[in-house]
């Protein structure tokens, strides 16, 4: 990949880590540890410190069955967070994890420096933020909203369905004006999609790489591991290293994850495996 996100340009393969900062009550694995500003800007520093390439700051849990969240409470959740962490110098790109322009525009006022949505670009007036900001956006595949999309699971081919549907998105995104080159593609892991959907998506996310843009994988704690291994969520961190090893072998140039030292250990692994594969080719 090559882009500009915030002062710093991620070029190659990466892989680049995005570390998650849940400023929400209800969060799936973190839920209510980091609601208080000054806790949420401690795990982003925490994040620095392990080696994360960028935060991910958000207001909305999308677990399934989350209840939607106003936008003023969202608003009160992400601003002061952002604000903090540049009040203080923070280096790291910001991205904002939310599917409401109006909460976009005020995280990009605010220091963000990338817009993260989960429902890749539904809502118009959020691909007119980005296209007015010219930042970066993080296109995820998603289908119906957190409360429904358990139902909307049914695919014959999840990973060529998956790529269509984010083509679809990509679309969006130049209808609203946004240009194909700052866009990054996320498959979605447990977004309308069952644990067996997930790993298939995991192990076939490398023809994503089609779709000629970076991509970017979700799988940290998240429940698939629980179905495969009966771990409960926070003790899923193994299987998290295992998800971004596969990640990073297929040619995922970002993680989002919560646990930055220990994924950052298995991605860089992981990449070193990746390179000498592809420098000595063929059998041998
Ligand atoms: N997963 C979650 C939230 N945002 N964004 C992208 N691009 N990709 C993902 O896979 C993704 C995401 C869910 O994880 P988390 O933020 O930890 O939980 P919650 O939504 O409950 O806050």
């Amino acid at each position: 990949m090559r882009m500009s996100i915030g002062a710093r340009l991620f070029e190659g393969p990466g892989p680049f880590l995005m570390g998650i900062v849940n400023a929400t009550p209800d969060s799936f694995s973190d839920g209510g540890r980091f609601l208080d500003p000054d806790a949420a800007v401690a795990e982003a520093l925490r994040h620095a410190e392990e080696g994360a390439d960028l935060v991910d700051v958000g207001g909305e849990s999308t677990r399934p069955g989350a209840p939607p969240v106003p936008v003023e409470e969202e608003l009160r959740r992400v601003v002061p967070v952002i604000e903090r962490l540049r009040a203080r110098g923070f280096l790291l790109p910001i991205s904002v994890d939310t599917c409401k322009g109006e909460v976009a525009r005020a995280a990009l006022a605010a220091g963000a420096d990338l817009v993260n949505d989960v429902t890749g670009l539904r809502d118009p007036e959020l691909g007119r933020a980005v296209a007015r900001a010219g930042v970066p956006v993080v296109l995820m595949h998603m289908r119906g909203t957190p409360a429904d999309m358990a139902a909307r699971a049914v695919y014959d081919d999840v990973a060529a369905e998956v790529a269509a549907e984010l083509r679809a998105a990509l679309a969006r995104a130049a209808a609203a004006g946004v240009s194909a080159e700052s866009t990054i593609l996320d498959p979605g892991i447990g977004f309308a999609k069952t644990a067996e959907q997930g790993v298939e998506l995991l192990a076939r996310v490398g023809e994503l790489r089609a779709l000629g843009r970076p991509l970017l994988v979700g799988p940290s704690r998240k429940s698939f591991i629980g179905k495969l291994t009966g771990a409960p969520v926070g003790d899923r961190v193994p299987g998290t290293l295992a998800a971004v090893t596969a990640c990073v072998l297929a040619g995922v140039e970002l993680l989002r994850v919560h646990d930055v030292a220990a994924c950052r250990q298995a991605a860089l692994v992981a990449a070193a495996l990746r390179d000498a594969g592809a420098a000595r080719p063929g059998p041998r």
